[in-house]
């Protein structure tokens, strides 16, 4: 079976004052997606940062972005619509209107570490109904365990399409901690058909990455998820990563899905 692996690059979080080799410009950013691409990644999950590596909904620097990758690589963008906990939620609704190929979803609001991730009911689901509308396929966030209920009451109202795509999100301090028992669990509770990723934040990325990809599921990798290649050992970019997680899959007989496939396992329609 083929495993889709996601490259997340910069985050809302880290600065390089963490790590040096974060990208935040929109050219380091579409540098380091390029590389990834290469490396094996067929998606590219992205957040913006303006001149302060603050993040930021610019559609500016979104279009930029989103130029400077498609001149570099055919990889499938993925726009955050989370930005960042202090942008407002009509600033990150309104990138889908750029057409990403992909764009992520956040179902409910949640504390976020010290911080609070708003995600009104209402306004989700008129992000949804916007994301079908222009075609930009959601990718549905759950951080726990209410999260994957909260999504498939959307996709009963008919504001998500076939399959349904889900990152387990594990280790954000307000939703799941990083266990393989809840990552079970949440593999388990999936409908049937549903296309999957895990997001382990931190230390237990490795661990956790390795036991989706065992289970069958996608893995992202990338500096939004750990700025370490192991202990105490900063990663020089997102391309070590992003090899680590291809060697992964491949170590564990999954072939790497290119963009082509990506696109098909993902059922995503045609490019406008
Ligand atoms: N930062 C991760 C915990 C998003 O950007 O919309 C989840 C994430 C969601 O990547
Ligand atoms: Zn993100």
């Amino acid at each position: 079976m083929t495993a889709i692996i996601t490259v997340a690059t910069t985050g809302p979080i880290a600065t390089k004052a963490d790590n040096p080799a974060l990208p935040t410009t929109p050219e380091e950013i579409a540098a380091e997606v390029e590389a990834a691409y290469h490396a094996g990644a067929s998606v590219a999950h992205i957040h913006l940062r303006d001149e302060a590596q603050r993040p930021t909904a610019d559609l500016g620097i979104a279009r930029q972005v989103m130029d400077l990758i498609a001149a570099r690589c055919p990889i499938l963008v993925q726009m955050s619509t989370g930005v960042g906990l202090d942008v407002p939620y009509a600033e990150r609704a309104r990138l889908v209107e750029l057409q990403p190929r992909m764009a992520t979803l956040n179902p409910c609001s949640m504390s976020f570490g010290a911080g609070e991730f708003r995600n009104p009911p209402l306004e989700v689901r008129r992000l949804a109904a916007r994301m079908r509308e222009l075609s930009v396929k959601p990718e549905l966030e759950i951080y726990d365990t209410g999260h994957l209920e909260a999504c498939l009451r959307l996709h009963e109202e008919g504001l998500l399409a076939d399959p349904l795509q889900f990152s387990i999100v594990l280790g954000v301090k307000g939703g799941m901690a990083a266990t393989a028992d809840n990552l079970i669990t949440m593999v388990r509770r999936l409908p049937p058909g549903a296309v999957w990723q895990v997001i382990a934040i931190g230390r237990a990325s490795l661990e956790l990455t390795a036991i989706g990809l065992a289970l069958g599921g996608n893995a992202r990798a990338g500096m939004e998820d750990t700025l370490y290649l192991r202990k105490g050992e900063l990663t020089s970019g997102n391309r070590p990563l992003v090899e680590r997680a291809v060697q992964l899959a491949r170590d564990l007989e999954r072939n790497v899905a290119p963009v082509a496939e990506a696109e098909a396992l993902l059922g995503l329609p045609s490019a406008a």
